[in-house]
């Protein structure tokens, strides 16, 4: 607690530091909650995975820009309780960066967003909410006079994920390629590799933009308050120009499947249509203003692409030997590849029902 407490003082804290202990449960950085005396704000400190974000300059800088822009249109908008709504990083004693090195590690502070909540599941009330909330950060972003840099390059092109996995396969690193069960997974992946790579080859035929995404939206990365109102998205990191796919995929991937993302029991992975539904409903208004027809009728596709690339990322670790994301027990990684394509699969099962529900909504806006 002593060398964290010391990294904390190196940010220009109000009050006097009481606990400091873990908070949330990311698979990438390490983040505690500091606790100060009396009614100065509570922080989230945050060691800066520098192994998965080399620049973090770059990667406060985009912090920096989307919260400022965020913060001036809330203030425009006349609202109130904004530092719950947007996030806040306070800037070194020394010097206005809002990141500090100590040794080889870097840190940020957050101001910490009390009477908020995460969750690790939403039902189809929160997951309305939700889908607006995305779908208006988005909107909210599409201005941004700032041009981000890719704090992760090509973070979710599924190309160059595919390109990763053989690239693992062909090290084989953990000598895990020729186990019989591997090579099932991966002939399981390869019949759906081509098709999977949609959206690079409309962004070729420049038919679908990019356009400044969150590119996390996993349901436990929304602060929601007592009454269940979305007040903020957090954990900005791969905030950057993405498909629209990202935010609208990467939430179901989470929020639709009936079990948590490295469950084993992978008989009982199933996609909710009820969760698809109420997100959907939420993202097409909070979207309304700018949402092409091509965006829109991907959106399917973008259900079942995302726990297809998360399988392939997991999938990719588990076969160089687990370095990138945090594990628990040596099977980790394929426990969340197991899941993640039965989720794939349930969701490709949909598409037919995701297809009408998307038409029905948009013959109700048109009337
Ligand atoms: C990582 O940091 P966390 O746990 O919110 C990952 C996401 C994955 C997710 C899978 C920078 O997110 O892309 O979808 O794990 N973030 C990065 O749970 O790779
Ligand atoms: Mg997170």
């Amino acid at each position: 607690m002593e060398s964290l407490a010391s990294v904390a003082r190196r940010f220009a804290l109000e009050g006097d530091i009481v606990d400091i202990r873990p908070l949330g449960n990311g698979l990438i950085n390490d983040t505690f909650k500091v606790t100060t005396a009396g009614s100065a704000p509570d922080y989230v400190l945050q060691r800066i995975n520098h192994a998965i974000f080399p620049d973090v300059s770059l990667l406060q800088a985009n912090i920096e820009a989307v919260t400022r822009h965020i913060r001036a249109k809330l203030e425009a908008a006349g609202e109130d309780d904004i530092d719950r709504k947007v996030l806040r990083f306070l800037p070194r004693t020394d010097g206005p960066q809002t990141w500090v090195q100590d040794g080889g590690q870097y840190w940020r502070v957050s101001v910490f967003i009390p009477d908020a909540r995460t969750f690790e599941t939403v039902d189809s009330t929160y997951s309305a909410f939700a889908g607006e909330a995305f779908g208006r950060f988005e909107a909210m972003l599409s201005d941004l006079p700032d041009a981000l840099g890719e704090t992760i390059p090509d973070f979710h092109n599924m190309e160059l994920r595919l390109h990763q996995l053989r690239e693992a396969v062909a090290a084989d690193r953990a000598s895990r390629v020729d186990l019989p069960e591997s090579r099932r997974i991966l002939e399981d992946m390869a019949r759906y590799a081509g098709r999977m790579c949609r959206a690079e080859r409309l962004h070729r035929d420049g038919v679908l933009p990019k356009r400044i995404c969150h590119c996390d939206t996993k349901v436990n990365n929304m602060l929601f308050d007592a009454d269940g109102k979305v007040l903020c998205v957090i954990d900005l990191d791969t905030v950057m120009p993405a498909f629209v796919f990202s935010d609208f995929g990467d939430f179901l991937r989470t929020a639709a499947n009936t079990l948590p993302e490295d469950d084993p029991q992978v008989d009982g992975v199933d996609f909710r249509m009820d969760i698809f539904e109420a997100f959907t409903r939420g993202y097409l208004r909070g979207t309304a203003s700018f949402l092409t027809d091509v965006e829109r009728d991907n959106l399917p596709f973008a259900a079942c692409l995302f726990p297809f690339m998360q399988a392939v990322r997991f999938f990719a670790d588990y076969l160089g030997g687990d370095s990138y994301y945090k594990i628990r027990y040596p099977e980790h990684n394929l426990v969340r590849t197991r899941n993640q394509m039965r989720l794939f699969h349930s969701a490709l099962s949909k598409v037919p029902q995701m297809e009408a529900f998307i038409a029905a909504q948009s013959r109700c806006a048109s009337r």
